[in-house]
Protein backbone atom coordinates (compact mmCIF):
# COMPACT_ATOMS: atom_id res chain seq x y z
CA UNK A 1 0.00 0.00 0.00
CA UNK A 2 1.96 3.39 -1.15
CA UNK A 3 1.80 6.39 1.17
CA UNK A 4 -0.84 8.74 -0.36
CA UNK A 5 -1.61 12.74 -0.08
CA UNK A 6 -4.00 13.01 2.84
CA UNK A 7 -7.14 15.00 2.60
CA UNK A 8 -7.08 18.70 3.35
CA UNK A 9 -10.26 19.17 6.00
CA UNK A 10 -10.57 23.32 4.44
CA UNK A 11 -10.24 25.61 1.83
CA UNK A 12 -6.50 26.78 0.48
CA UNK A 13 -8.03 30.12 1.61
CA UNK A 14 -9.47 29.03 5.07
CA UNK A 15 -6.29 30.67 6.85
CA UNK A 16 -6.50 33.74 5.37
CA UNK A 17 -4.91 36.32 5.98
CA UNK A 18 -2.55 34.44 8.39
CA UNK A 19 -1.33 31.99 5.53
CA UNK A 20 -2.21 33.11 1.97
CA UNK A 21 -4.37 30.62 -0.42
CA UNK A 22 -1.88 30.78 -2.99
CA UNK A 23 1.24 29.15 -0.63
CA UNK A 24 -1.36 26.97 0.41
CA UNK A 25 -1.59 25.28 -2.32
CA UNK A 26 1.32 24.91 -3.66
CA UNK A 27 2.53 23.76 -0.20
CA UNK A 28 0.10 20.78 -0.42
CA UNK A 29 -0.27 19.80 -4.41
CA UNK A 30 3.36 20.18 -4.95
CA UNK A 31 5.54 20.38 -2.24
CA UNK A 32 3.65 17.72 -0.20
CA UNK A 33 2.85 15.65 -3.10
CA UNK A 34 6.92 15.40 -3.91
CA UNK A 35 7.40 14.22 -0.49
CA UNK A 36 4.65 11.31 -1.09
CA UNK A 37 5.84 10.47 -4.32
CA UNK A 38 9.59 10.16 -3.34
CA UNK A 39 8.73 8.53 -0.28
CA UNK A 40 6.74 5.98 -2.80
CA UNK A 41 9.79 5.60 -5.00
CA UNK A 42 12.62 5.28 -2.41
CA UNK A 43 10.54 2.13 -0.65
CA UNK A 44 10.12 0.43 -3.86
CA UNK A 45 11.02 -2.99 -3.29
CA UNK A 46 11.87 -2.45 0.39
CA UNK A 47 10.36 -4.65 3.07
CA UNK A 48 9.86 -1.27 4.69
CA UNK A 49 7.62 -0.31 2.10
CA UNK A 50 4.98 -2.39 4.47
CA UNK A 51 5.46 -0.71 7.56
CA UNK A 52 4.25 2.13 9.07
CA UNK A 53 5.29 5.74 8.18
CA UNK A 54 5.91 5.84 12.35
CA UNK A 55 7.81 2.79 12.08
CA UNK A 56 9.68 3.73 9.24
CA UNK A 57 10.68 7.00 11.07
CA UNK A 58 11.82 5.04 14.23
CA UNK A 59 14.46 3.03 12.01
CA UNK A 60 15.08 6.09 9.54
CA UNK A 61 19.17 5.85 10.44
CA UNK A 62 19.40 2.33 8.73
CA UNK A 63 17.68 3.90 5.56
CA UNK A 64 18.94 5.94 2.18
CA UNK A 65 18.61 9.43 3.21
CA UNK A 66 16.05 9.67 0.50
CA UNK A 67 13.77 7.84 2.74
CA UNK A 68 14.71 10.11 6.03
CA UNK A 69 13.63 13.22 3.55
CA UNK A 70 10.52 12.30 1.79
CA UNK A 71 9.12 10.19 5.20
CA UNK A 72 9.35 12.97 7.18
CA UNK A 73 8.42 15.51 4.78
CA UNK A 74 5.42 13.14 4.27
CA UNK A 75 5.07 13.02 8.40
CA UNK A 76 5.96 16.50 9.00
CA UNK A 77 3.23 18.21 6.45
CA UNK A 78 0.08 15.81 7.19
CA UNK A 79 0.20 16.65 11.49
CA UNK A 80 1.15 20.46 10.02
CA UNK A 81 -2.28 20.48 7.94
CA UNK A 82 -4.07 19.02 10.87
CA UNK A 83 -2.91 21.40 13.30
CA UNK A 84 -3.83 24.77 11.70
CA UNK A 85 -7.97 25.65 10.90
CA UNK A 86 -10.19 27.93 10.06
CA UNK A 87 -11.31 29.82 12.94
CA UNK A 88 -9.08 28.88 15.59
CA UNK A 89 -6.26 30.35 17.33
CA UNK A 90 -6.63 31.48 21.04
CA UNK A 91 -5.61 30.25 23.77
CA UNK A 92 -5.97 26.47 24.30
CA UNK A 93 -8.19 25.30 27.28
CA UNK A 94 -8.54 22.29 30.25
CA UNK A 95 -5.09 19.84 30.41
CA UNK A 96 -2.96 21.34 27.59
CA UNK A 97 -3.31 24.83 29.31
CA UNK A 98 -2.57 22.96 32.77
CA UNK A 99 0.29 21.32 31.08
CA UNK A 100 1.84 24.19 29.14
CA UNK A 101 1.46 26.58 32.40
CA UNK A 102 3.49 23.65 34.19
CA UNK A 103 6.06 23.18 32.01
CA UNK A 104 6.89 26.21 30.18
CA UNK A 105 5.62 28.81 32.58
CA UNK A 106 2.66 30.24 30.96
CA UNK A 107 0.77 29.96 27.72
CA UNK A 108 3.11 33.56 26.43
CA UNK A 109 6.18 32.20 27.42
CA UNK A 110 5.19 28.57 25.84
CA UNK A 111 4.84 31.09 23.12
CA UNK A 112 7.85 32.59 23.39
CA UNK A 113 10.19 29.11 23.61
CA UNK A 114 8.45 27.77 20.49
CA UNK A 115 9.33 31.06 18.25
CA UNK A 116 12.24 31.49 19.23
CA UNK A 117 12.58 27.93 18.07
CA UNK A 118 11.78 28.60 15.04
CA UNK A 119 12.85 31.65 14.45
CA UNK A 120 16.64 30.05 16.11
CA UNK A 121 16.72 27.39 13.54
CA UNK A 122 19.24 28.48 10.94
CA UNK A 123 17.80 27.47 7.38
CA UNK A 124 15.05 24.65 6.71
CA UNK A 125 13.33 23.31 9.49
CA UNK A 126 10.94 22.84 11.97
CA UNK A 127 9.88 24.03 15.39
CA UNK A 128 7.79 21.21 17.24
CA UNK A 129 6.07 20.77 21.04
CA UNK A 130 6.83 17.43 21.62
CA UNK A 131 5.21 14.82 24.43
CA UNK A 132 8.65 13.10 25.61
CA UNK A 133 7.32 10.06 28.59
CA UNK A 134 4.97 12.66 30.55
CA UNK A 135 6.87 15.69 29.70
CA UNK A 136 6.50 18.58 27.48
CA UNK A 137 9.82 19.72 25.89
CA UNK A 138 10.12 22.07 22.55
CA UNK A 139 12.68 21.42 20.35
CA UNK A 140 13.52 22.33 16.44
CA UNK A 141 14.93 20.12 13.45
CA UNK A 142 16.95 20.46 10.66
CA UNK A 143 15.45 19.61 7.21
CA UNK A 144 12.30 17.39 7.32
CA UNK A 145 13.96 15.72 9.97
CA UNK A 146 11.44 15.31 12.91
CA UNK A 147 11.39 13.98 16.82
CA UNK A 148 9.94 10.61 15.79
CA UNK A 149 13.31 9.61 14.20
CA UNK A 150 16.08 7.39 15.74
CA UNK A 151 18.45 10.59 14.83
CA UNK A 152 16.85 13.47 16.16
CA UNK A 153 18.96 15.00 19.32
CA UNK A 154 15.59 15.41 21.52
CA UNK A 155 12.51 12.33 20.99
CA UNK A 156 9.00 12.10 21.22
CA UNK A 157 5.71 11.93 19.83
CA UNK A 158 4.99 15.90 18.03
CA UNK A 159 1.88 17.46 19.17
CA UNK A 160 2.62 20.37 17.42
CA UNK A 161 4.97 21.69 14.39
CA UNK A 162 5.49 24.69 12.29
CA UNK A 163 7.25 24.68 8.95
CA UNK A 164 9.85 27.46 8.99
CA UNK A 165 11.22 26.69 5.30
CA UNK A 166 10.98 29.83 3.09
CA UNK A 167 8.32 27.92 0.80
CA UNK A 168 5.57 28.13 4.14
CA UNK A 169 5.61 31.68 4.15
CA UNK A 170 7.92 34.01 1.38
CA UNK A 171 5.53 34.77 -0.59
CA UNK A 172 3.52 36.05 1.90
CA UNK A 173 6.34 37.12 4.81
CA UNK A 174 9.23 37.39 2.14
CA UNK A 175 12.18 37.30 4.71
CA UNK A 176 10.04 38.12 7.90
CA UNK A 177 10.17 34.77 9.05
CA UNK A 178 8.96 36.52 12.80
CA UNK A 179 5.58 38.14 11.64
CA UNK A 180 5.15 34.65 9.79
CA UNK A 181 5.50 32.87 13.08
CA UNK A 182 3.66 35.64 15.07
CA UNK A 183 0.48 34.89 12.36
CA UNK A 184 0.60 31.18 13.22
CA UNK A 185 -1.19 31.36 16.53
CA UNK A 186 -4.26 32.77 15.02
CA UNK A 187 -4.78 29.29 12.80
CA UNK A 188 -3.13 26.73 15.98
CA UNK A 189 -5.94 24.10 16.27
CA UNK A 190 -5.84 23.34 19.93
CA UNK A 191 -8.72 20.98 19.85
CA UNK A 192 -6.07 18.65 17.90
CA UNK A 193 -2.94 19.23 19.74
CA UNK A 194 -5.03 18.34 23.12
CA UNK A 195 -5.95 14.91 20.79
CA UNK A 196 -2.80 14.31 20.29
CA UNK A 197 -1.50 14.96 23.75
CA UNK A 198 -3.49 12.50 24.93
CA UNK A 199 -2.02 9.44 22.71
MN1 LIG B 1 6.79 22.60 3.86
Amino acid sequence: MAFELPKLEYEYAALEPHIDARTMEIHYTRHHQAYVTNLNNALTGSEWGKKSLEEILSGVSKLPVAVRNNGGGHFNHTLFWTVMAPNAGGPPQGELLDALNRYFGSFDKFKEQFANAGMTRFGSGWAWLVKAGNELKITSTPNQDNPLMDIADVKGIPILGVDVWEHAYYLKYQNRRNEYLTAFWNVVNWDEVARRLKF
